[in-house]
């Protein structure tokens, strides 16, 4: 595995050079270093599950027969490509989210000598996809669906993100809008499709399967992403900064949290009142007030119980597969998931 994550790497620095070459582009100096420098801050410094995820998965679904290195290079490329619509994704989304750190170092827009150039350098990393795809991609008989796929995963997670955004901001704040069933939308939307059914759809595609005949697969995936992001919403409140490599913004930006929605079900009238006059404050009072009466409330023992359905849920969904290369992609997913603490 280890050996694995630097075969992975160095695909990253052919998949870079290659770019920081595009003929499509009259590069000088200054610009070549621009890319490289906004690459290197931005795509290969997380954790990587999702795209080692389509490696790995391509090689349960070819039952652990050792791939070519033609095989090894193309699902590494297709997973450097979700790195690349993650690292978009999350360049723009701290800028919505009026984010301060990201793994572990500043935002990139927070960067004195980016500020909002980083909206052209998020469009670039998502043409980068399509490049890629294209340099490597374009003979392969599943390419169209390749494209395909992550138009169609990109639209609904930029459609999640939409109602993220409205739900926080429309006019006034609202509480009492904010349930299980919205969370839940939010949820499957903005996170579910690109962290999880994107790399096992990817990988399956390379394997010559048809997307279509894999309906289970996706709803199995969809849940473990709303698992993930409830895991998410937790650790931005409860987490260690330092650990997590970001600080939580969900109470400062009046997010439909899992949270604040789990708070609402448990309130007395008396803290229903304080988590309406604190919710959505930016003053570090305000976000201490809430913090507390999530203590008072005990959300701690209300995620760790959600956290243990959650798990053996999926875990008989997954059992429930009838094929057993299938089952070993899903279950090497949530184990890597379960009580994850960043
Ligand atoms: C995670 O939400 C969702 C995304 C990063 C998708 C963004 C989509 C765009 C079209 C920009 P989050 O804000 O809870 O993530 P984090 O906690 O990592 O900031
Ligand atoms: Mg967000
Ligand atoms: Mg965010
Ligand atoms: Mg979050």
């Amino acid at each position: 595995m280890a050996d694995m994550k630097s075969t992975f790497l160095d695909v990253y620095s052919t998949l870079k050079t290659d770019l920081l070459h595009d003929p499509a582009f009259e590069f000088t100096h200054e610009s070549r270093q621009w890319l490289e420098r906004m690459l290197d801050y931005n795509v290969p410094g997380g954790k990587l599950n999702r795209g080692l995820s389509v490696v790995d998965s391509y090689k349960l679904l070819k039952q652990g027969q050792d791939l070519t290195q033609e095989e090894v290079f193309l699902s590494c490329a297709l997973g450097w490509c979700i790195e690349w619509l993650q690292a978009y994704f999350l360049v723009l989304d701290d800028i919505m989210d009026n984010s301060v750190t990201r793994r572990s170092q500043p935002c990139w827009f927070r960067k004195p000598q980016v500020g909002m150039i980083a909206i052209n350098d998020g469009i670039l990393l998502r043409n980068h996809i399509h490049r890629i795809l294209k340099k490597h991609f374009r003979g392969k008989p599943y390419y169209v669906d390749l494209v395909d796929l992550f138009n169609e995963v990109e639209f609904q997670t930029a459609s999640g993100q939409m109602i993220d955004l409205i739900t926080t901001f429309d006019g006034e704040k609202d509480l009492s809008k904010y349930s299980l069933q919205i969370h839940r939308r939010i949820v499957q939307y903005k996170t579910a499709y690109y962290s999880f059914y994107l790399p096992v759809a990817c990988a399956l595609l390379m394997a010559g399967e048809n997307l279509e005949n894999h309906a289970d697969v996706k709803n199995v995936l969809v849940d473990m992403g709303i698992y993930f992001q409830v895991q998410d919403d937790y650790l931005d409140c409860f987490a260690d900064p330092e650990t997590l490599g970001k600080i939580g913004t969900d109470i400062e930006d009046f997010k439909c949290s899992w949270l604040v929605v789990k708070a609402l079900e448990r309130c007395s009238e008396k803290q229903t009142k304080i988590l309406y006059e604190n919710y959505g404050k930016s003053e570090p009072s305000n976000v201490a007030k809430v913090k507390a009466l999530y203590k008072e409330l005990d959300l701690e023992a209300a995620f760790m119980e959600y956290e243990k359905e959650s798990y053996e849920k999926l875990k008989k969904l997954i059992e429930a597969h009838q094929s057993k290369e299938i089952q070993a992609v899903l279950k090497s997913f949530l184990a890597k998931i379960y009580k994850r603490q960043k």
